[in-house]
């Protein structure tokens, strides 16, 4: 069960039409679910990295096998260049990041980098309670469900967290200034708060709004409202 650029492809990759293949497949789960799927493939649009999109549908017969067809973890993401695997989300966007100088998807700044490292580790490691309570579907509308104790707790580091960035290194724009993998890291994030209708501080929902509107996370979400399948398990959760 998988399909193969589904969608419009990025401009880098359309230009390519007819000349080659993009090098890279990035292979990933349902868009309106697949929270990890959503960093990569928005980093990667978001800097125009050219790649082949291959979708698999969770909870399908056939959805493990599909999906270890390409990741040794048994899970997605997972780049394919040329051949070569590179599996899970944090792992994806560094490679790119190394292949792509170019693209500056980390700040510039060493100090700037290092906590924009720290707050991706940290999104990747932590916030399970967020992850199980406030699961993202970003079709759904849940306003005030999902906040267990722990799960505003949760929300509370990352308020910190965004606070932090954007007064030392953000000011009006992204957590870093200008777009960069850490954004890409908390669209997720910012899809929850969108669904459960998460209240914020002026600043921080003016951050929630320019991340919604970006190019890249409007595409990813256009297209999660556009695909048929819908997982009966994921939309009846709490
Ligand atoms: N830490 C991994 C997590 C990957 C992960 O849990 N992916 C889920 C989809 S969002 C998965 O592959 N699930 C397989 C399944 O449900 O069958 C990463 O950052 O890539």
């Amino acid at each position: 069960m998988q399909d193969t650029e589904l969608e419009p492809m990025p401009a880098a990759v359309a230009s390519m039409q007819g000349a080659r293949r993009p090098r890279l497949q990035l292979v990933i789960a349902n868009k309106n679910y697949s929270s990890w799927s959503m960093r990569p493939w928005v980093a990667m649009t978001a800097f125009d990295i050219p790649f082949e999109e291959i979708r698999i549908r969770l909870a399908q017969p056939d959805t493990d096998q599909e999906i270890c067809r390409y990741s040794p973890s048994g899970r997605v993401p997972v780049l394919i260049d040329d051949g070569h695997a590179v599996w899970d989300s944090l792992a994806i966007c560094e490679y790119v990041a190394e292949q792509f100088p170019e693209h500056r998807m980390w700040p510039q700044d060493v100090r700037a980098r290092a906590t924009a490292r720290s707050v991706c580790a940290e999104m990747h490691s932590s916030f399970a309670a967020l992850r199980r309570d406030m699961s993202m579907n970003i079709r759904a509308s849940r306003p005030g469900r999902g906040r267990t104790p722990d799960a505003q707790a949760d929300i509370g580091r990352i308020c910190e967290i965004w606070e932090q960035c954007l007064c030392e290194f953000g000011h009006r724009g992204f957590l870093f200034g200008e777009f960069s993998i850490a954004d890409a890291f908390y669209a997720p994030v910012v899809m929850r708060f969108i669904t459960y209708d998460v209240a914020l501080a002026p600043a921080l929902q003016a951050y929630v709004e320019r991340v919604a509107e970006h190019p890249a996370v409007a595409r990813w979400v256009a297209q999660a409202h556009a695909e048929p399948e819908a997982i009966a398990k994921y939309d009846d959760a709490a």
